[in-house]
């Protein structure tokens, strides 16, 4: 999300530190937002499920959500996905997002070497008006795909745009940010911690034309006519969806030159729905709007979901060449085109479950390493030897040399909970995830204070820095999510969650 420096500066000081976003006209207080933070995408292929079903697509694309990308999928099958075979951080959003893939453009000598951004850290956003009647939940067999040139998509927004790429580099804990919009798309030259695509998707759907499955996946649903998630739809359009905003984060962006799979400078996402029956009818109905003005409210409504514990990582493009499309797509020097060209399309030869391995040998890539964008990162070395309670020597993830549990340790709320085959990471790296000296104990202690009171602590900084109160924990969580609540923050194993227990939704 934008945080732009001088806004949140200025109205620091005017506000006394509470953050509110600077940019909406509209009151806009029954404005509910749901995040879902994926850790990685669900793998790339030149696949596009909704355009074409047997063939290879034009270029491309990067998926999020069920392993399921085949051309040949469907929405029973997204639905029926298990969740260990999708990177869905949530069993119950099994739909399916994607966009071309973006690739750095590497010039060598006379050379030209494209390759692929795979370390991608993406949400999608929802947003919805609890107060406008007429919002559905997206019905069985929903699709459509959106351009970012489409009528009204470059209003509203959160930057005045429904596109917008920000160029992002952390000072002082704050995100200190440069924002373009719109058509075209441009990528930032210069180097930047991380660089956001925010791509939000129309919300007046014309019920009369159907799901998206009748050949059309773009014209049943519009954008409103001033671009905003709760402005009037045009004619012809009756009903109302809520707005989802793909929002993709390259961490460590190199700079120079990058672009997308279909060397186009206009964005597009497409969305599959994949939710369980009824799941958003609930959060429709249940989800309470937090009153916050503007674009960004909180985060809320995830109470409602159930925690994917066993979310898969990225499918190995060995598995992708082997069961879906037997060609290169992570660096090569021509990038691979053309819709029903090049490649013939492997029939899908699984009906529900993915042959695909968990884990990759070391021809894929794995870039991970490259998630460490906060310069708060843990740097525990200090957990106590325990004989009984120790990490696996031997262990690499992925079998990739630098990956040891020590390489788990400098990300435990990212790195713990990811699997190596059906065992997960803190199984085997039990010292580097603070899984020894009794963490039962440790439990027990947070239910004891959990009674006592359950509040969060005004003295709490993290590390000792003045800055990092619970309010940066708070601020912290609307832009990642809860993980940052498992840090740890002394010697005793006591988390974030431990001081910043209302923050942390311990109460
Ligand atoms: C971020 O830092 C890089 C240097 O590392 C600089 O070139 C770039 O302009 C900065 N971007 C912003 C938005 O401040
Ligand atoms: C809505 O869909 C119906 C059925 O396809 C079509 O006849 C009508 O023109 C559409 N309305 C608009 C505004 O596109
Ligand atoms: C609530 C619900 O329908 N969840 C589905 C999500 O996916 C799992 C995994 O296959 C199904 O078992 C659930 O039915």
């Amino acid at each position: 999300m934008k945080f732009s420096l001088l806004v949140v500066s200025l109205l620091s000081v005017v506000l006394g530190g509470s953050v509110i976003q600077a940019n909406d006209v509209d009151e806009e207080s029954t404005l509910t937002k749901m995040c879902l933070f994926y850790d990685s995408p669900a793998g790339h292929a030149r696949s596009d499920p909704i355009l074409n079903q047997v063939c290879p697509s034009d270029h491309v694309h990067t998926f999020y959500g069920p392993q399921n990308f085949h051309p040949n999928t469907n929405n029973e099958i997204l639905r029926n996905t298990k969740p260990e075979h999708s990177s869905s951080p949530w069993v119950e959003n099994q739909s399916l997002y994607w966009h071309p893939s973006i690739y750095e453009v590497i010039k060598e000598n006379d050379e030209t070497i494209y390759k692929r951004v795979s370390n991608l850290d993406t949400s999608p956003y929802y947003r919805w008006d609890s107060a406008l009647p007429e919002t559905v939940a997206f019905p069985s067999g929903f699709q459509m795909i959106a351009y970012s040139n489409q009528d009204n998509a470059e209003e509203g927004g959160e930057t005045g745009n429904n596109l917008f790429v920000e160029c992002c580099n952390m000072t002082n804990d704050e995100e200190d940010c440069t924002t373009t919009e719109g058509y075209p798309l441009i990528f930032p030259t210069q180097r930047c911690d991380v660089v956001g695509i925010g791509f939000a998707m129309p919300t007046c759907w014309n019920e009369t034309a159907g799901i998206g499955d009748t050949g059309d996946p773009v014209n049943h649903v519009a954008y409103t006519t001033n671009g905003a998630v709760s402005g009037p739809c045009p004619t012809g359009y009756n009903k109302r969806i809520p707005q989802v905003q793909l929002f993709v984060r390259i961490p460590k962006y190199n700079g120079g030159t990058y672009q997308l799979a279909d060397g186009s400078d206009l964005f597009h996402v497409d969305f599959m729905n994949g939710w369980a029956d009824g799941k958003f009818e609930q959060i429709l109905d249940e989800c309470e709007p937090s009153g916050e003005v503007g674009y960004n409210p909180p985060c809320g409504c995830t109470e409602f979901l159930s925690e994917n514990t066993a979310a898969a990582p990225a499918v190995c493009d060995s598995d992708v060449k082997e069961y879906i499309l037997d060609e290169e797509t992570e660096i090569v020097s021509i990038l691979p085109r053309g819709t029903c060209a090049g490649t013939n399309l492997i029939e899908k030869s699984w009906e529900i479950d993915p042959p695909f391995a968990a884990t990759c040998g070391n021809d894929n890539e794995d870039e991970d390493e490259d998630e460490d964008e906060d310069e708060d990162e843990d740097e525990d070395e200090d957990e106590d030897e325990d004989d009984s309670c120790e990490d696996d020597k031997k262990f690499r993830y992925k079998g990739k040399k630098k990956f040891s549990c020590d390489w788990v340790g400098e990300n435990t709320d990212k790195r713990c909970e990811k699997m190596a085959g059906d065992v997960m990471l803190w199984k085997l790296c039990p010292l580097s995830c603070g899984e020894c000296e009794g963490s039962e104990e440790e439990d027990e202690e947070d239910e004891e204070v959990e009674e006592l009171s359950c509040e969060d602590d005004g003295n709490f900084r993290f590390k000792g820095s003045k800055k990092k109160d619970c309010d940066w924990v708070e601020r912290k969580i609307n832009r990642k999510g809860f993980g940052i609540c498992k840090k740890k923050v002394n010697k005793d194993n006591e988390r974030i969650k431990d001081f910043c227990m209302t923050t942390c939704e311990q109460c």
